[in-house]
């Protein structure tokens, strides 16, 4: 029987530390907002950011709503961006992705300034984490490293292999856990020999956006299970990337779809927002 990684109740432990802090600051002064951007309805984005505003409201910081419609140009998005960029009261830009097609997310991304990339995804600010400088990380990965301390299982030493190269998760991942002094490797959907490589894993972090992709057979007995994947079967229920019910009796410790990963990315946004407000200077 694995230990179940409960990213819901550690995700409320970290928001209750931040509701207090934010009190803290706003005693000194310090305030601030989250500006919030969505371009178009997407279903699953929709349900994202009310998750983003539903945690700012509890932890007591200001979120600024746009709700753009699908046909924003892009120039009226970076004209948005300028406009927030500007504003000393917004601590924290947030545009939801994906943005549509006609839009060039990269440009987004770097139109964002820096000290208000609570996502983490400006290349600013993925610079330095690479190089383990200041600035903020992006949420997912940081939010897995916090699942893992606080649940006490060491880093240190260990095997990681994470399964997916995104720029969001798996290369960030790769990363930090480098920092926590792992021996990293990252697979991808042009690894030969995949499942040997897993079972060899100390750590797995699976996000390789499959639905119940990995089973027992990719798994090393005593293993740690990380499942990023988030997806929605037939019956309109959550799974992930990993077959939880086949994996669980293996594993040492195993994070479930929902409540795993999902709420840590919303806490450490929330992390990322607050150490803005603290910050800002002016
Ligand atoms: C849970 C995301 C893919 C692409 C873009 C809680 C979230 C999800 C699940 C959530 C995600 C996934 C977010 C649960 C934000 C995580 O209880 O299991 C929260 O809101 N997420 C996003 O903003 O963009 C994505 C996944």
């Amino acid at each position: 029987m694995a230990q179940l990684i409960d990213g819901k109740r550690i995700s409320q432990e970290i928001k209750d530390e931040l509701k207090v802090k934010v009190a803290e600051l706003k005693a000194q002064g310090k305030t601030g907002a989250l500006a919030v951007i969505q371009v178009g309805e997407d279903p699953a984005s929709s349900v994202y950011v009310r998750n983003k505003k539903n945690a700012c409201a509890y932890i007591g910081i200001e979120s600024l709503s746009y709700e753009l419609p699908k046909e924003t140009t892009q120039q009226e998005l970076l004209d948005l961006i300028e406009k927030l960029n500007a504003d000393s009261h917004v601590r924290g830009i947030l545009v939801q992705l994906p943005v549509p097609a006609h839009i060039d997310e990269n440009a987004i991304i770097r139109a964002i300034r820096p000290d208000k990339d609570v996502d983490g995804f400006h290349p600013q600010s993925v610079g330095a984490m690479t190089i383990g400088q200041k600035g903020f990380l992006p949420c997912t990965p940081a939010g897995i490293i916090q699942l893992l301390k606080r649940s006490g299982i060491e880093i240190a030493g260990k095997h990681c292999v994470v399964i997916g190269r995104s720029n969001i998760v798996g290369k960030p991942m790769a990363l930090l856990l480098l920092h926590e002094n792992g021996t990293v490797t990252i697979a991808h959907s042009k690894t030969r020999n995949l499942k040997e490589l897993c079972k060899e894993a100390d750590i797995l972090v699976v996000a390789m956006g499959k639905p119940r992709f990995i089973g027992a057979d990719y798994v090393k007995e005593g293993a740690v299970v990380i499942d990023v994947g988030i997806h929605r079967n037939e019956n309109n229920k959550l799974c992930g990337d990993v077959k939880f019910e086949e994996v669980e009796p293996l594993a040492s410790a195993i994070t479930p779809v929902p409540g795993g990963v999902g709420p840590m990315t919303i806490a450490m946004l929330m992390n990322n927002c607050v150490e803005s407000i603290a910050e800002n200077e002016g």
